[in-house]
Protein backbone atom coordinates (compact mmCIF):
# COMPACT_ATOMS: atom_id res chain seq x y z
CA UNK A 1 0.00 0.00 0.00
CA UNK A 2 2.81 2.11 1.18
CA UNK A 3 4.50 1.41 -2.33
CA UNK A 4 1.53 3.01 -4.49
CA UNK A 5 1.09 5.69 -2.24
CA UNK A 6 4.67 6.59 -2.96
CA UNK A 7 4.28 6.15 -6.54
CA UNK A 8 1.03 8.10 -6.35
CA UNK A 9 2.97 11.03 -4.62
CA UNK A 10 5.79 10.32 -6.86
CA UNK A 11 4.04 10.31 -10.41
CA UNK A 12 1.83 13.76 -9.15
CA UNK A 13 5.21 15.73 -7.59
CA UNK A 14 6.68 15.07 -11.07
CA UNK A 15 3.15 15.60 -12.71
CA UNK A 16 3.21 19.44 -12.14
CA UNK A 17 6.74 20.28 -12.57
CA UNK A 18 5.91 18.54 -16.25
CA UNK A 19 7.24 21.39 -18.70
CA UNK A 20 5.59 20.16 -21.67
CA UNK A 21 3.12 17.89 -23.83
CA UNK A 22 6.24 15.43 -24.56
CA UNK A 23 7.10 15.26 -20.97
CA UNK A 24 3.71 14.66 -19.65
CA UNK A 25 3.18 11.86 -22.32
CA UNK A 26 6.38 9.84 -21.50
CA UNK A 27 4.97 10.09 -17.70
CA UNK A 28 1.64 9.02 -19.14
CA UNK A 29 3.70 5.54 -20.54
CA UNK A 30 5.83 5.41 -17.56
CA UNK A 31 3.23 5.41 -14.77
CA UNK A 32 -0.03 3.95 -16.55
CA UNK A 33 1.71 1.74 -18.72
CA UNK A 34 1.95 -2.35 -18.86
CA UNK A 35 5.01 -2.14 -17.51
CA UNK A 36 4.93 0.89 -15.33
CA UNK A 37 5.30 1.01 -11.27
CA UNK A 38 2.23 0.64 -10.53
CA UNK A 39 1.69 -2.41 -12.66
CA UNK A 40 5.22 -3.81 -10.90
CA UNK A 41 3.49 -3.17 -7.22
CA UNK A 42 0.23 -5.37 -8.64
CA UNK A 43 2.62 -8.35 -8.74
CA UNK A 44 2.64 -8.81 -5.60
CA UNK A 45 -1.14 -9.26 -4.69
CA UNK A 46 -1.03 -12.92 -6.07
CA UNK A 47 0.60 -13.92 -2.71
CA UNK A 48 -1.92 -11.74 -0.76
CA UNK A 49 -4.86 -12.92 1.34
CA UNK A 50 -8.26 -12.16 -0.49
CA UNK A 51 -9.40 -9.22 1.46
CA UNK A 52 -6.13 -7.65 1.49
CA UNK A 53 -5.97 -8.00 -1.82
CA UNK A 54 -9.47 -6.42 -2.61
CA UNK A 55 -8.21 -3.65 -0.74
CA UNK A 56 -4.82 -3.53 -2.24
CA UNK A 57 -6.97 -3.63 -5.90
CA UNK A 58 -9.03 -0.61 -5.17
CA UNK A 59 -6.30 1.73 -3.95
CA UNK A 60 -4.60 0.53 -7.13
CA UNK A 61 -7.12 1.70 -8.96
CA UNK A 62 -7.57 5.20 -6.98
CA UNK A 63 -3.69 5.85 -7.75
CA UNK A 64 -4.30 5.41 -11.26
CA UNK A 65 -7.62 7.35 -11.39
CA UNK A 66 -5.35 10.16 -9.53
CA UNK A 67 -2.82 9.96 -11.73
CA UNK A 68 -4.72 10.45 -14.89
CA UNK A 69 -6.80 13.21 -13.77
CA UNK A 70 -3.50 14.75 -12.88
CA UNK A 71 -2.15 14.23 -16.30
CA UNK A 72 -5.64 15.42 -17.78
CA UNK A 73 -5.73 18.32 -16.03
CA UNK A 74 -2.13 19.48 -16.82
CA UNK A 75 -2.64 18.00 -20.69
CA UNK A 76 -5.24 21.01 -20.67
CA UNK A 77 -3.06 23.48 -19.21
CA UNK A 78 0.13 22.87 -21.28
CA UNK A 79 -2.22 22.89 -24.57
CA UNK A 80 -2.99 26.24 -23.54
CA UNK A 81 0.47 27.33 -22.61
CA UNK A 82 1.69 25.67 -26.00
CA UNK A 83 -1.23 27.73 -27.96
CA UNK A 84 -0.23 31.09 -25.78
CA UNK A 85 3.83 30.92 -27.01
CA UNK A 86 2.88 30.48 -30.81
CA UNK A 87 0.48 33.12 -30.57
CA UNK A 88 3.20 34.82 -28.50
CA UNK A 89 5.86 34.32 -31.07
CA UNK A 90 3.67 34.75 -34.13
CA UNK A 91 2.17 37.93 -33.17
CA UNK A 92 1.55 40.74 -36.20
CA UNK A 93 2.12 44.66 -35.29
CA UNK A 94 -0.15 45.84 -38.02
CA UNK A 95 0.97 48.96 -37.37
CA UNK A 96 4.24 48.41 -38.96
CA UNK A 97 4.06 49.97 -42.84
CA UNK A 98 4.13 47.21 -45.34
CA UNK A 99 6.89 46.12 -47.88
CA UNK A 100 6.81 47.90 -51.27
CA UNK A 101 5.55 45.32 -53.88
CA UNK A 102 7.25 46.19 -57.12
CA UNK A 103 4.90 46.27 -59.89
CA UNK A 104 5.95 45.51 -63.43
CA UNK A 105 5.36 47.56 -66.28
CA UNK A 106 5.06 47.52 -69.92
CA UNK A 107 7.74 47.40 -71.90
CA UNK A 108 7.44 50.44 -74.45
CA UNK A 109 7.09 48.32 -77.59
CA UNK A 110 4.05 46.66 -76.45
CA UNK A 111 2.89 49.94 -75.47
CA UNK A 112 2.86 51.22 -78.90
CA UNK A 113 1.98 47.93 -80.22
CA UNK A 114 -0.83 47.80 -78.25
CA UNK A 115 -2.17 51.63 -79.07
CA UNK A 116 -1.35 50.44 -82.84
CA UNK A 117 -3.99 47.32 -82.61
CA UNK A 118 -6.13 49.73 -81.16
CA UNK A 119 -6.20 52.33 -83.78
CA UNK A 120 -6.52 49.51 -86.51
CA UNK A 121 -9.22 47.13 -84.74
CA UNK A 122 -10.98 50.49 -84.66
CA UNK A 123 -10.87 50.69 -87.80
CA UNK A 124 -11.98 47.30 -88.45
CA UNK A 125 -9.24 45.52 -89.04
CA UNK A 126 -8.12 42.10 -87.97
CA UNK A 127 -5.03 41.27 -86.16
CA UNK A 128 -3.10 37.87 -87.68
CA UNK A 129 0.07 36.41 -86.67
CA UNK A 130 2.43 33.12 -87.75
CA UNK A 131 5.55 31.48 -87.21
CA UNK A 132 9.05 33.58 -86.43
CA UNK A 133 10.62 30.24 -87.91
CA UNK A 134 9.35 30.91 -91.75
CA UNK A 135 9.78 28.96 -94.73
CA UNK A 136 11.64 30.74 -97.56
CA UNK A 137 8.36 30.14 -99.57
CA UNK A 138 6.54 32.78 -97.45
CA UNK A 139 8.90 34.82 -96.40
CA UNK A 140 10.47 35.26 -100.21
CA UNK A 141 9.54 33.63 -103.28
CA UNK A 142 5.49 34.86 -102.18
CA UNK A 143 6.36 38.16 -101.87
CA UNK A 144 8.09 38.30 -105.39
CA UNK A 145 11.87 37.68 -103.94
CA UNK A 146 12.99 34.55 -105.52
CA UNK A 147 16.09 32.96 -105.19
CA UNK A 148 18.30 34.47 -107.24
CA UNK A 149 16.75 37.97 -106.55
CA UNK A 150 19.51 41.02 -105.68
CA UNK A 151 16.73 42.40 -103.41
CA UNK A 152 17.43 39.67 -101.05
CA UNK A 153 20.54 40.85 -100.43
CA UNK A 154 18.38 43.91 -98.59
CA UNK A 155 17.48 41.62 -95.99
CA UNK A 156 20.25 39.81 -94.35
CA UNK A 157 18.86 36.45 -93.42
CA UNK A 158 19.52 33.97 -90.49
CA UNK A 159 18.87 30.71 -92.18
CA UNK A 160 17.90 27.67 -90.21
CA UNK A 161 18.53 25.67 -93.16
CA UNK A 162 17.99 25.62 -96.87
CA UNK A 163 14.58 26.20 -97.02
CA UNK A 164 13.87 27.48 -93.77
CA UNK A 165 14.53 30.83 -91.84
CA UNK A 166 13.82 33.72 -89.31
CA UNK A 167 11.42 35.83 -90.85
CA UNK A 168 12.97 39.06 -91.82
CA UNK A 169 9.28 40.73 -91.98
CA UNK A 170 5.91 39.88 -90.84
CA UNK A 171 5.14 40.05 -95.04
CA UNK A 172 5.01 36.27 -94.98
CA UNK A 173 1.63 36.60 -92.26
CA UNK A 174 0.05 38.38 -94.88
CA UNK A 175 1.07 35.86 -97.27
CA UNK A 176 -0.36 33.41 -95.56
CA UNK A 177 -3.53 35.17 -94.92
CA UNK A 178 -4.02 35.86 -98.57
CA UNK A 179 -4.06 31.99 -99.19
CA UNK A 180 -6.23 30.62 -96.96
CA UNK A 181 -8.46 33.45 -98.04
CA UNK A 182 -8.78 31.50 -101.35
CA UNK A 183 -9.13 34.29 -103.96
CA UNK A 184 -11.83 36.16 -101.78
CA UNK A 185 -11.76 39.37 -100.66
CA UNK A 186 -11.92 41.75 -98.63
CA UNK A 187 -9.07 41.38 -96.35
CA UNK A 188 -8.20 44.25 -93.49
CA UNK A 189 -5.62 42.65 -91.07
CA UNK A 190 -2.41 44.26 -89.28
CA UNK A 191 0.46 41.93 -88.55
CA UNK A 192 2.52 42.85 -85.42
CA UNK A 193 5.54 40.77 -84.47
CA UNK A 194 9.39 39.96 -83.88
CA UNK A 195 11.38 39.65 -86.77
CA UNK A 196 15.32 38.97 -87.13
CA UNK A 197 18.00 40.27 -89.54
CA UNK A 198 21.57 39.45 -90.04
CA UNK A 199 22.69 43.06 -88.72
CA UNK A 200 25.70 44.12 -86.14
CA UNK A 201 24.13 45.75 -83.24
CA UNK A 202 24.47 49.00 -83.26
CA UNK A 203 22.20 52.25 -81.66
CA UNK A 204 20.21 51.96 -84.72
CA UNK A 205 20.81 48.42 -85.36
CA UNK A 206 19.32 45.34 -83.91
CA UNK A 207 19.62 42.03 -84.88
CA UNK A 208 15.89 41.11 -83.89
CA UNK A 209 13.26 43.76 -83.85
CA UNK A 210 9.50 44.70 -84.16
CA UNK A 211 7.29 45.35 -87.18
CA UNK A 212 3.74 46.11 -87.77
CA UNK A 213 2.20 45.52 -91.26
CA UNK A 214 -0.56 46.15 -92.79
CA UNK A 215 -2.46 44.89 -95.54
CA UNK A 216 -6.12 45.68 -97.07
CA UNK A 217 -7.54 44.02 -99.81
CA UNK A 218 -10.69 44.58 -101.98
CA UNK A 219 -11.78 45.91 -105.02
CA UNK A 220 -11.06 49.41 -105.99
CA UNK A 221 -8.53 50.54 -103.53
CA UNK A 222 -6.32 52.69 -104.27
CA UNK A 223 -3.36 55.01 -102.79
CA UNK A 224 -6.00 57.61 -101.61
CA UNK A 225 -7.04 54.59 -99.20
CA UNK A 226 -3.62 54.11 -98.27
CA UNK A 227 -2.45 57.85 -97.68
CA UNK A 228 -5.98 58.48 -95.47
CA UNK A 229 -5.31 55.44 -93.24
CA UNK A 230 -1.80 56.62 -92.61
CA UNK A 231 -2.60 59.94 -91.94
CA UNK A 232 -5.15 58.39 -89.20
CA UNK A 233 -2.26 56.28 -87.92
CA UNK A 234 0.07 59.86 -87.75
CA UNK A 235 -2.54 61.55 -85.91
CA UNK A 236 -3.15 58.76 -83.39
CA UNK A 237 0.14 57.89 -82.66
CA UNK A 238 2.41 61.52 -83.53
CA UNK A 239 -0.68 63.96 -82.22
CA UNK A 240 -3.28 65.43 -84.06
CA UNK A 241 -2.37 67.81 -86.95
CA UNK A 242 0.90 65.80 -88.66
CA UNK A 243 0.29 65.98 -92.43
CA UNK A 244 2.35 63.36 -94.35
CA UNK A 245 4.13 62.80 -97.75
CA UNK A 246 4.85 60.25 -100.24
CA UNK A 247 8.54 59.76 -101.95
CA UNK A 248 8.90 56.82 -104.48
CA UNK A 249 10.75 54.06 -103.45
CA UNK A 250 10.81 50.14 -104.24
CA UNK A 251 10.07 47.09 -102.36
CA UNK A 252 9.77 44.22 -104.35
CA UNK A 253 5.99 42.97 -103.07
CA UNK A 254 5.06 46.78 -103.42
CA UNK A 255 3.84 49.05 -106.94
CA UNK A 256 4.70 51.70 -106.90
CA UNK A 257 5.90 51.61 -103.59
CA UNK A 258 6.66 55.05 -101.25
CA UNK A 259 8.70 55.87 -98.18
CA UNK A 260 6.44 57.82 -95.51
CA UNK A 261 7.21 61.10 -93.91
CA UNK A 262 5.08 62.77 -91.22
CA UNK A 263 5.66 66.77 -90.55
CA UNK A 264 8.00 66.65 -87.60
CA UNK A 265 5.89 66.33 -84.36
CA UNK A 266 8.85 68.10 -82.24
CA UNK A 267 9.00 71.69 -84.05
CA UNK A 268 5.64 71.17 -86.53
CA UNK A 269 7.90 71.25 -89.61
CA UNK A 270 10.20 74.25 -88.86
CA UNK A 271 13.20 72.05 -88.74
CA UNK A 272 14.97 70.52 -85.37
CA UNK A 273 17.65 68.49 -84.03
CA UNK A 274 14.68 65.33 -84.40
CA UNK A 275 14.38 66.15 -88.07
CA UNK A 276 17.58 66.96 -88.83
CA UNK A 277 16.39 70.23 -90.13
CA UNK A 278 14.11 69.38 -92.92
CA UNK A 279 10.55 69.54 -91.20
CA UNK A 280 9.91 65.58 -92.19
CA UNK A 281 10.70 62.50 -90.46
CA UNK A 282 10.95 58.92 -92.43
CA UNK A 283 8.37 56.83 -90.51
CA UNK A 284 7.54 53.67 -92.18
CA UNK A 285 7.27 52.06 -95.94
CA UNK A 286 4.36 51.88 -97.99
CA UNK A 287 2.85 50.87 -101.79
CA UNK A 288 -0.13 48.90 -103.45
CA UNK A 289 0.30 45.54 -103.54
CA UNK A 290 2.25 44.26 -106.14
CA UNK A 291 -0.26 42.22 -108.63
CA UNK A 292 2.60 39.60 -108.83
CA UNK A 293 2.36 38.99 -105.23
CA UNK A 294 -1.88 39.05 -105.20
CA UNK A 295 -1.94 36.46 -107.82
CA UNK A 296 0.79 34.17 -106.23
CA UNK A 297 -1.26 34.37 -103.35
CA UNK A 298 -4.46 33.17 -105.35
CA UNK A 299 -5.87 36.74 -105.57
CA UNK A 300 -7.18 37.82 -109.13
CA UNK A 301 -4.94 41.02 -109.61
CA UNK A 302 -7.63 42.16 -112.15
CA UNK A 303 -10.68 42.40 -109.75
CA UNK A 304 -8.91 43.00 -106.41
CA UNK A 305 -6.23 45.84 -105.53
CA UNK A 306 -4.54 46.36 -102.13
CA UNK A 307 -2.61 48.23 -100.45
CA UNK A 308 0.31 47.24 -97.29
CA UNK A 309 2.37 48.93 -95.14
CA UNK A 310 5.42 48.19 -92.74
CA UNK A 311 6.27 49.89 -89.90
CA UNK A 312 8.98 49.46 -87.43
CA UNK A 313 8.05 49.76 -83.95
CA UNK A 314 11.08 50.38 -82.40
CA UNK A 315 11.82 53.47 -84.41
CA UNK A 316 8.55 54.92 -83.43
CA UNK A 317 9.03 54.30 -80.15
CA UNK A 318 12.26 56.11 -80.36
CA UNK A 319 10.81 59.11 -81.81
CA UNK A 320 7.92 59.13 -79.55
CA UNK A 321 10.02 58.42 -76.07
CA UNK A 322 13.01 60.18 -76.97
CA UNK A 323 15.34 57.14 -76.74
CA UNK A 324 18.52 57.79 -78.28
CA UNK A 325 19.51 53.74 -78.41
CA UNK A 326 17.66 50.60 -80.35
CA UNK A 327 20.09 48.25 -78.03
CA UNK A 328 17.78 50.05 -74.69
CA UNK A 329 14.49 47.90 -75.54
CA UNK A 330 16.61 44.79 -75.22
CA UNK A 331 18.91 45.39 -72.37
CA UNK A 332 16.03 44.82 -69.43
CA UNK A 333 18.04 47.80 -67.61
CA UNK A 334 15.14 48.48 -64.85
CA UNK A 335 16.75 52.49 -64.92
CA UNK A 336 15.72 52.50 -68.24
CA UNK A 337 12.33 50.08 -68.15
CA UNK A 338 10.67 52.16 -64.88
CA UNK A 339 10.92 55.55 -66.88
CA UNK A 340 7.45 53.40 -68.59
CA UNK A 341 5.56 53.06 -64.76
CA UNK A 342 2.77 55.19 -66.72
CA UNK A 343 -0.71 54.16 -64.79
CA UNK A 344 -3.08 55.27 -67.59
CA UNK A 345 -0.99 52.99 -69.99
C1 LIG B 1 2.07 41.23 -98.78
C2 LIG B 1 2.10 42.29 -99.66
C3 LIG B 1 2.77 43.44 -99.35
C4 LIG B 1 4.60 45.02 -96.65
C5 LIG B 1 5.38 46.29 -96.73
C6 LIG B 1 6.93 47.81 -96.30
C7 LIG B 1 6.30 48.39 -97.35
C8 LIG B 1 8.07 48.43 -95.61
C9 LIG B 1 9.67 48.29 -93.84
C10 LIG B 1 9.32 49.35 -92.90
C11 LIG B 1 10.38 49.53 -91.91
C12 LIG B 1 10.27 47.22 -93.03
O1 LIG B 1 10.59 47.46 -90.47
S1 LIG B 1 11.04 47.98 -91.68
O2 LIG B 1 12.42 47.95 -91.97
N1 LIG B 1 8.54 47.78 -94.57
O3 LIG B 1 8.55 49.45 -95.98
N2 LIG B 1 6.38 46.62 -95.94
S2 LIG B 1 5.06 47.42 -97.84
O4 LIG B 1 4.08 44.73 -97.90
C13 LIG B 1 3.44 43.57 -98.16
C14 LIG B 1 3.42 42.53 -97.28
C15 LIG B 1 2.73 41.37 -97.58
C16 LIG B 1 1.36 39.97 -99.10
Amino acid sequence: MNELLKIKEDALSQIEACPDLKVLNDLRVHFLGKKGPIQEAMKSMKTMAPEERAAFGQVSNEVKQAITAAIDEAKVKLEAAAINQKLAEEVIDITLPSFHVHEGTKHPLTMIEEEMEELFLGMGYQIAEGPEVELDHFNFELLNLPKDHPARDMQDTFYIDENTVMRTHTSPVQARTLLSAKGKGPIKIICPGKTYRKDDDDATHSHQFTQCEGLVIDENITMADLKGTLQVFADKIFGEGREIRFRPSFFPFTEPSVEVDISCFSCGGKGCSICKQTGWIEILGAGMVNPKVLDMCGFDSKKYQGFAFGIGLERVAMLKYGIDDIRHFYSSDLRFLNQFNRKDS
